[in-house]
């Protein structure tokens, strides 16, 4: 039997995930966010309160999800509430949407997030508190460290390192054996073929915008 499970965090991510929760037939107890009132319902689900909230659940009897999600602006508090939580002993669930596809010797972490419509192929290991978004490929043999996030439809061909706290945007395409350093954005739409180093910004090219003469 799984143990009922608190979300941190309601928004954007925390919807999805939800969603695929309760596909899965979950216990939910609610959510915990610091700018939501107490007793409030979001998605169906009831504000317990801020963070410290789950403290009033021990961590044998509940699991938690980390609903926030992680953009390359934000300060870092995905991995922090994951940090933080986790030194106390709750245990983040590792999630994974029914319609992904996982190869069967595929590791999964702790805390990752597998999101609708993925392919994870052989070998491939992925660490804690990572997310892998909608429609995202990542090939054979990849390597994806902690806190990472693949956005919605990037590709990551075979045997490609990613270091911890890498966010890869949204349809960004990764050739095969690449390494990229940790705390590195690869823009939306890039195309790399080169390794990359830690804390870079990959920039894709750009559309180019006209108005239409009528
Ligand atoms: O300290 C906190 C805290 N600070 C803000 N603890 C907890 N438990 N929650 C916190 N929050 C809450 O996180 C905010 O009040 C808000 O409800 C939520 C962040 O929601 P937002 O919709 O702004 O972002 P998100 O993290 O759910 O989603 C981002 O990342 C996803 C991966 C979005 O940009 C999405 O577009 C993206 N798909």
């Amino acid at each position: 039997m799984t143990k009922p499970i608190i979300i941190l965090g309601g928004g954007g991510h925390a919807k999805v995930l939800i969603d695929i929760l309760r596909r899965l037939n979950c216990r939910l107890v609610g959510i915990v966010d610091p700018n939501q009132s107490v007793g409030s319902v979001l998605h169906g689900l009831n504000v317990l309160g801020a963070d410290n909230a789950v403290f009033n659940y021990s961590a044998a009897e509940v699991e938690l999800i980390n609903g926030v999600g992680s953009l390359p602006k934000d300060k870092g508090l995905r991995a922090s509430l994951f940090n933080t939580f986790n030194d106390k002993s709750y245990h983040f669930k590792t999630l994974v949407d029914p319609t992904a596809f996982i190869a069967a010797d595929v590791e999964l972490s702790d805390g990752v997030q597998v999101m609708a419509g993925v392919i994870i192929q052989a070998g491939t290991k992925i660490a804690e508190n990572s997310i892998v978004n909608s429609g995202a490929i990542i090939e054979h043999d990849c390597r994806i460290g902690r806190h990472v996030h693949i956005a919605p439809g990037a590709v990551l061909s075979g045997t490609v390192e990613v270091g911890d706290y890498v966010h890869i945007g949204t349809g960004a395409k990764i050739i095969q054996s690449i390494s990229i350093g940790a705390g590195s954005i690869i823009g939306a739409g890039s195309v790399v073929t080169q390794d990359i180093a830690c804390s870079q910004i990959v920039y894709p090219p750009r559309s180019k915008i006209k108005s239409i003469e009528r």
